[in-house]
């Protein structure tokens, strides 16, 4: 099952254990150990024999939720549902608290997309400088490639010398093409050619590095609506994606960088890095609730394998996981 036609939203999520989908990866389970040890995994003990929120289970419960980073809005949300669900529908034998709240955080990560046709498929990664960007990128670019697509990719991200030789560095080990022009080169004309390139060699997806110097707002707003702009003059409907990369284990600062960023750019989804450092991983919700934007991928570790599709379920079964 291919990444491309996932993001197309044609079909459900590609597994590392297509076999297996109901178990959750080990790579999953791996990466939200921290976030599972610290609050989730205190649930159980916490929802034990209990048939009803009680106003002390109810505190503690939302004191949970806020150590997790969940933040203050997603938290009363969840909090309300999970009161009403219990109060409108008692739980019936052999039912349990946590598997209503199970539901009610699966929904709150399922947000709708609206993925756009286009060949190439072209992918613009925002964010702050140090997020994971460059690294997603090439997580991605290898997947794709292993997948059989023909991948370009473009180094956008003109503002620092170490940006592009990083690029290159993952370029060459993975054997795929990469258009630069250098430190300081416009990254509107890096963006362009990329896409040149990509059309003459018949290439299947398009990932763009782009800078994130969030200190400089008004720059950083002009530079990557002009490499919005130039990407959908070089091919009508692109980008198709804009990924905005967030860090983990920067927890609610993650939410400002999403407010200057969706206000600079159409962001269309997020990829959540870092996961695996961090015991705040329940920032998703926050991020989810406070931006609208569903969730795409998830990053867990350094290595290539190590940046997932994000689902929903899995997630939330992870967590909650004993
Ligand atoms: N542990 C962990 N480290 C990550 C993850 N994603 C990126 N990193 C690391 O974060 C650092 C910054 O990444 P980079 O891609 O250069 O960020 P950029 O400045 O946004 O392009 C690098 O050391 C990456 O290896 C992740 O999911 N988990
Ligand atoms: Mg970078």
């Amino acid at each position: 099952m291919g990444l491309l036609d996932w993001l197309r939203g044609k079909k459900q999520a590609p597994s590392a254990q297509p076999e297996a989908p109901s178990t959750p990866e080990p790579a999953l389970q791996k990466g939200l150990e921290k976030t599972r040890r610290s609050f989730w995994g205190r649930l159980k003990s916490l929802f034990a024999g209990r048939k009803a929120l009680d106003a002390e289970t109810r505190e503690s419960l939302e004191e949970l939720l806020l150590l997790a980073d969940v933040g203050i809005k997603a938290t009363e949300s969840i909090l309300a549902e999970l009161e009403k669900s219990l109060k409108d529908e008692p739980l019936q034998e052999g039912e349990s608290i946590m598997g209503r709240l199970e539901e009610i955080l699966v929904r709150r990560l399922e947000r709708p997309f609206t993925p756009r046709e286009g060949h190439p498929y072209v992918i613009l990664l925002v964010g702050v400088n140090g997020v994971g960007k460059t690294t997603s990128l090439a997580k991605l670019a290898a997947r794709f490639a292993r997948e059989g697509q023909k991948v370009v990719m473009g180094a956008a991200d003109t503002f620092r010398a170490a940006a592009v030789s990083q690029l290159r560095h993952w370029a060459d080990k993975l054997g795929l093409p990469l258009v630069e022009k250098g430190m300081g080169a416009d990254p509107g004309a890096v963006a362009y050619e990329t896409i040149q390139k990509a059309l003459q060699i018949g290439a299947d997806v398009v990932l763009i590095d782009t800078a994130g110097r969030l200190h400089t707002k008004e720059p950083l707003m002009r530079e990557l609506s002009k490499v919005y702009r130039v990407v959908g003059k070089a091919l009508p409907g692109a980008p198709h994606e804009v990924l905005l990369v967030l860090d983990a284990t920067t927890g609610q600062n993650a939410l400002r960088q999403a407010q200057v960023f969706m206000e600079a750019t159409a962001c269309t989804g997020i990829i959540l890095t870092k996961l695996d450092g961090t015991a705040k991983g329940g920032v998703a919700f926050a991020l989810v609730e406070e931006t609208g934007l569903p969730i795409r991928f998830i990053g867990v570790g350094e290595s290539a394998e190590d940046l997932l599709p994000f689902e929903p379920r899995a997630f939330v079964q992870a967590l909650l996981k004993e």
